[in-house]
This record gives structure tokens, C-alpha cells and sequence, in this order.
């Protein structure tokens, strides 16, 4: 049953708007001609009759209108046909379940019917399972209180979990929820997801770190950029937080926002955006962190059934836990 039609449409972004060899060519050839046209018409208003001259001043006139046309409208013509993909995301909230407000969410993955939870905060994280209809957690592990947990994801039967600056990704077994191992790395630890292959993880920057999961060494990093609408120009795209694979895609939180941004994994660059303001709770929208003095209960937290093609959307110490189907799709090509 649907119990709600609000519709989340895929951010129109202006990325790759146009390949600029494309039309400079004919542009700098009307430009030319009509060069060409202006000398000729003053050559024969010093040397040949009036009625030439009549004529050459129509042709001119001409040759403007159709230069002017073509300059104004044919890059917003290219714009619209080579960035179809990401128009044609569209994803339907089809339910609400509860989410505990005490869970400062920092990484979410779905199994097996049940969602995964890492969350942080110093003295209250935790890693636990979680059964989506009623919000009830089925099974929780307490880190010691010097620990600020952030991503996980799971691999077979291994659980991994991010720590914020302590430099340490836990292990798990899935089945007992017993931590098995650790692996250490340098710099913080964001969001984690995988790719089939490789761990990936974010640090809050721009860079994505493919990372090999028996030994935790970077295999690669890319950079992740996108383009600004108004001046075109790219930049990298930073604040990455809480991440998921989704068929061929790394969707990414941006911290401090309440888009999601979709992520080619072989280059970085930014496919589209999706927005999520529409679902953020009241009681959410202006929390601040007395701490950081920065907005608290953000956007963080995707999970991915990929048999139901469902996406499970929350934010930090939201109560609510959305679930979109997606409708039509360039997940499905
Ligand atoms: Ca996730």
C-alpha cells in the first residue's frame, strides 16, 4: 500500500552542459561570414549603385538575426538533450517507519530484511540491528565510551565499522555481533560503503578511498567533483559523509545539506543531485549542535535493498526512517 505520493525528482544539474567544440566551429563561421557580408556592403557603398547597396543591407540584416539566434538558444538546446540521465530519476515515498531519536545515525545498510545501524557520538555508539516496520532494535553492541563510531558496512559475514579520529575500523562477526578484529588508518573516518569488490570510504573531504577489505590498503582514490550552475565551473565537492552503492553508483550524503549527491565511481564526477529537504522532520530543521554550534540532526543514513529496488533514507536522531521505491530510473539500465 502507498501511504504517501510525495515525489523526490533527481536536482537538474547543468554538468557537462555542452561540448564547446561542438558549436564554436559553426558560430565562429556565421561570425566570419558576417564579417565578410559588412566589408563587402562597404565596398559597394563607395563603388556600386544604390540598389545593390539596398540589397546587401537586407542580407546583412539578415545574417544578424539568425547569428544572434543561433549564439543565444543553441547551448540551452544542447543543455537540455545531453543531460537526460539524470532527469530521469525519480523516486515515491511508499512508507514511514520509526527510527529511535537517541541514534545519532552515521552509517545504515540493509539485509536480509533487517537495516544495520552504526551510531555515533562519544559514549553512545553503537552498531546494531534493526527490524524496519516497528524501529525495534533486535540486537546492539555498545563501543567503549572513547570511541565516535561512523560508517559500516557489511561483507559476507563481516561487519566493518568506522571510528571518527581514532583511526580504527572495527570488525564484527554478523551473525554474534562480536568484534573479530580491527584495522588501523590514518586521518578520520566518515562513511562506508562497497562496491562488490572494495570498501569505499569517505573522510569529510572530496576524496573517495577504494580500499582492499582483507588488509584495509587503498587500492585507489578519486576526487569528486561537480559543476556549478551558474559559472560552469567544476569544484570539488566536499563534506562527503554517509555512503551506499547503488547499482553502479556511490550516493553520498553531503554533510550540512539535505541533498544526496550521485557519484560515478570511475571519475569522480557528480551524476546529479537529489533533494531531500521535503523529508527532513519540523523538530529537525534548526537544531544546532551546542557543541559545534553547526546543524545537529542532519540528512545521513541510505541503505539499499537491491532485490526491491528500495532505498531506506534517515537522518541523525530523526524518528523517521522513509522508504522510496524508485519509479523510473537509470538505476535499471
Ligand atoms: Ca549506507
Amino acid at each position: 500500500m502507498r501511504l504517501f505520493t510525495r515525489y523526490s525528482r533527481v536536482q537538474k544539474i547543468p554538468q557537462n552542459n555542452y561540448n564547446f567544440s561542438e558549436f564554436v566551429f559553426p558560430v565562429i563561421f556565421v561570425g566570419l561570414f558576417t564579417c565578410v557580408s559588412v566589408l563587402i556592403s562597404l565596398w559597394y557603398r563607395v563603388l556600386i549603385c544604390d540598389l545593390y547597396m539596398y540589397l546587401m543591407r537586407r542580407i546583412f540584416r539578415c545574417i544578424c538575426c539568425i547569428f544572434l539566434i543561433f549564439v543565444l538558444f543553441f547551448p540551452t538546446a544542447v543543455s537540455c538533450a545531453q543531460n537526460p540521465l539524470a532527469a530521469r530519476l525519480e523516486l515515491r515515498e511508499v512508507a514511514r517507519y520509526p527510527h529511535d531519536v537517541e541514534a545519532f545515525t552515521q552509517g545504515l545498510f540493509y539485509e536480509a530484511g533487517f537495516l544495520y545501524e552504526s551510531t555515533g557520538e562519544y559514549k553512545f555508539s553503537t552498531l546494531r540491528q534493526v527490524e524496519i516496520k516497528t524501529g525495534k532494535v533486535i540486537r546492539k553492541v555498545r563501543l567503549p565510551d572513547k570511541y565516535f563510531a561512523e560508517g559500516m558496512h557489511i561483507i559476507g559475514n563481516k561487519i566493518y565499522q568506522l571510528t571518527w579520529q581514532a583511526g580504527y575500523c572495527f570488525i564484527y562477526d554478523k551473525s554474534t555481533l562480536k568484534m573479530i578484529g580491527q584495522f588501523q588508518y590514518k586521518g578520520e573516518g566518515w562513511g562506508l560503503t562497497g562496491d562488490g569488490k572494495y570498501l569505499i570510504m569517505s573522510n569529510g573531504s572530496d576524496q573517495l578511498n577504494f580500499i582492499e577489505p582483507s588488509n584495509f590498503k587503498s587500492v585507489r582514490k578519486i576526487s569528486v567533483k561537480d559543476v556549478d550552475a551558474k559559472t560552469k565551473k567544476s569544484f570539488p565537492l566536499r563534506n562527503l559523509n554517509e555512503l551506499e552503492y547503488i547499482n553502479g553508483e556511490i550516493w553520498a550524503n553531503i554533510w550540512q545539506s539535505t541533498q544526496i549527491a550521485r557519484i560515478n565511481p570511475v571519475t569522480g564526477e557528480v551524476i546529479g543531485r537529489i533533494e531531500f529537504s521535503a523529508f527532513v522532520p519540523t523538530e529537525n530543521r534548526n537544531e544546532l549542535s551546542l557543541r559545534w554550534g553547526e546543524r545537529r540532526s542532519v540528512l545521513n543514513g541510505i541503505a539499499f535493498d537491491p532485490q526491491n529496488k528500495r532505498i531506506y533514507i534517515t537522518g541523525k536522531n530523526w524518528k523517521i526512517i522513509y522508504e522510496f521505491e524508485i519509479v523510473s530510473d537509470v538505476l535499471q539500465k
